[in-house]
């Protein structure tokens, strides 16, 4: 007789062994038999601590893999195939009338704000911190000066202003003078209805910034909160000359009364040279010329003093971010090129304040690179690449050709800058004749069944029907163009591109453009001209397609410019309106049900897409002449300069 078995020993540890290899190799079978022999030995709790762990890998591949592929889709602005969906019919309901009600977000909207999509590295966003509604300051704050002054790094830090920024040098040459400004606007008719209805909009926007986000960069409407950029009250001064377009004098005034009490620029800051040149510098001239209030003008001075360090690199194409408070200027962090459109598109407003100023250092830098990148190689038939290396001052990425993001602004301050100059700059002008001439020889196509003449991309020689909403801005320039002399020709293609960009809006559910569009190049039975990917649906607000229905109404007089932007404005309202106060950017421009609001109003929607559907709903063809003024990439018109 052999004595009982003892009772299994108690286990007061865990051992888990994952093993790939060792004693589970060679044979098949054998493994797979060895391997379950081996599971079926472990107890309950290793087993669940096994597939627990499993579990987790799993969920960590599957997160770095989201985020490996929204940087890559970043990257590489989408280049990579994927499957495209197209636009279904039904699409637009038939034009609304001018006294249509707005559809407002419900207060509450019925999913969560789609996920940000950041620019930049992400810790230039600096965030509201959490709890809704943030009582950050107000404009009541400013007038009455009582907040003790604390600035936000890019970081993300609160620091004192007084922390070792040293100041860049200011440089001696020319004392400040303050000419005349420039012509302004005239007081004309009272608003239409139309405009009152852009009017409506503006205030309702502004009441959210006012409210959630006053002083800050920009509003998030649906979190009734605001996020920073470059912590510059990006939003307000990007909105100043509309409200005085608009005629909106109390909300000026008080804004003014915030640049003036609470817009500094001795901080330990980043930003990014081109959207600060753009939406700031552009937009304190701007604000300049039409109120002919100095302050703007100092703290224009100021500020371009602070970006000017950028300029300095090997090639004098100036780096992309600069530090306004320290002078410290560096590329990206991932590469040490800039955009060309990026570099191309300061010149207006550089060029501008050393007009004013008298200081020949912000002209100088400005064109240096104007000169340089007319001379550089790389470029097919006027058509330049989407990167410039800062240290070889060369062309990089070669052999990519777009009008969309990266190069579209190049292509527009070519013209603008002859125009700005008195039409006397002749290499700007024939590197925009050229340029116009490469887009007809390479880029343009037209689509199925429509046959809608878009502007495509070419990478390495293969072409493709990516045409992003940005590049709605050609319309309006070449227009511009013939207006100023141009050949009749380039107006035809005007008026062709001006009905693919209103169709862009116009065959979405929503009425609003995607960020891209993709044209289908072959009939195909079910399909409509303009198909769109997923990644592509979102609508930031961008202003591009009201932008050339303003310069389009202003120079045919078609009517039917007007109602294309009646509708887009109805539509706005329709699916980006908050009703709390202020308009959100939305993820799904196909879905009428959920458009999925990004809790983010952009400040070039105040700055630009505003602002143009007034102009546009304007028959006072005198309110900021095209004879007299040139409009910034930003929509901050800028005085054309009286001959010499
Ligand atoms: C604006 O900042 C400018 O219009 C720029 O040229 C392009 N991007 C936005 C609007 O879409």
């Amino acid at each position: 007789m052999y004595p009982p078995p003892p009772p299994a020993p108690h286990r007061d540890f865990v051992s888990v062994t994952l093993s790939l290899g060792g004693s589970c190799d060679s044979r098949q079978g054998w493994r797979r038999r060895s391997c379950w022999r081996k599971w079926k030995q472990l107890s309950r709790l290793q087993r669940n601590m096994a597939l627990f762990l499993l579990a987790l890998l799993a969920v960590c591949g599957f997160l770095v893999y989201l985020n490996v592929a929204e940087q890559w889709r970043a990257l590489s602005s989408s280049r990579a195939e994927e499957r495209v969906r197209p636009a279904k019919a039904p699409v637009l309901p038939a034009p609304r009338k001018a006294d249509a009600a707005p559809r407002d977000f419900p207060e509450r909207p019925p999913q969560r704000p789609g996920k940000q999509f950041l620019r930049g590295p992400p810790n230039l966003q600096i965030r509201a911190p959490p709890g809704g509604q943030r009582r950050e300051s107000t404009p009541g704050d400013a007038l009455q000066g009582d907040v003790p002054r604390t600035v936000i790094s890019w970081r993300g830090a609160v620091i004192e202003p007084e922390q070792g920024t040293e100041l860049p040098s200011r440089p001696v040459e020319a004392p400040t003078r303050l000419p005349e400004p420039g012509p302004g606007i005239r007081n004309t008719a009272p608003p239409n209805e139309r405009q009152k209805g852009v009017i409506a909009a503006f205030l309702h926007a502004w009441k959210g910034y006012r409210r959630f986000a006053w002083g800050h960069d920009e509003l998030k409407p649906v979190s009734k909160s605001f996020s920073e950029w470059f912590g510059l009250g990006l939003t307000l001064v990007d909105a100043l000359d509309t409200m005085w377009i608009l005629g909106l004098k109390s909300e000026f005034q008080e804004a003014r009364n915030w640049v003036s009490q609470k817009l500094h620029f001795d901080k330990d800051v980043e930003v990014n040279l081109f959207e600060s040149t753009i939406r700031i510098l552009g937009g304190l001239l701007s604000a300049y010329h039409l109120s002919g209030d100095s302050l703007f003008l100092r703290k224009a001075e100021d500020f371009g003093h602070r970006l000017l360090p950028a300029f300095k690199t090997p090639s004098k194409v100036p780096y992309s971010d600069v530090n306004i408070g320290t002078g410290v200027a560096r590329p990206p962090r991932w590469t040490s090129d800039s955009t060309v459109a990026e570099v191309t598109s300061i010149q207006l407003e550089f060029r501008e304040l050393s007009r004013l100023t008298g200081i020949k250092a912000f002209r100088e830098a400005a064109e240096e690179v104007s000169r340089h990148i007319h001379s550089l190689s790389g470029k097919k038939d006027g058509l330049v690449p989407m990167f410039i290396n800062t240290h070889s001052g060369l062309f990089t990425h070669l052999g990519v050709f777009t009008l969309g993001a990266r190069a579209d602004s190049y292509y527009e301050y070519l013209l603008k800058q002859w125009i700005q100059g008195g039409k006397k700059e002749t290499q700007l002008l024939d590197d925009y004749l050229r340029a116009i001439q490469g887009v007809r020889t390479h880029l343009l196509r037209r689509s199925e069944p429509s046959k809608l003449t878009f502007v495509g991309e070419l990478a390495h020689g293969h072409f493709s029907a990516k045409m992003d909403h940005l590049v709605c801005f050609l319309p309006g320039t070449l227009a511009l163009g013939v207006h100023h002399g141009l050949p009749a020709d380039h107006m035809e293609l005007a008026l062709l591109l001006m009905e693919t960009c209103y169709q862009m809006n116009r065959q979405m559910e929503t009425g609003l453009s995607p960020e891209i569009a993709h044209f289908n190049l072959h009939p195909k039975p079910g399909y409509r001209d303009v198909q769109v990917k997923p990644s592509d649906r979102h609508n930031l607000l961008r202003p591009e397609t009201v932008e050339s229905l303003f310069y389009l109404y202003r120079l045919t007089r078609d009517p039917k410019y007007q109602d294309w932007g009646w509708e887009i404005l109805q539509s706005f309202n329709q699916h980006t309106r908050v009703p709390s106060g202020g308009y959100s950017s939305i993820n799904n421009v196909q879905d009428v049900q959920r458009p999925q609001p990004r809790d983010k109003m952009e400040s070039f929607f105040l700055g630009e897409t505003l602002k143009y559907l007034y102009l546009l709903f304007s028959e006072d063809h005198g309110l900021l002449s095209l004879d007299t003024h040139v409009f910034n990439t930003e929509a901050h018109p800028l005085p054309i300069w009286p001959s010499a």
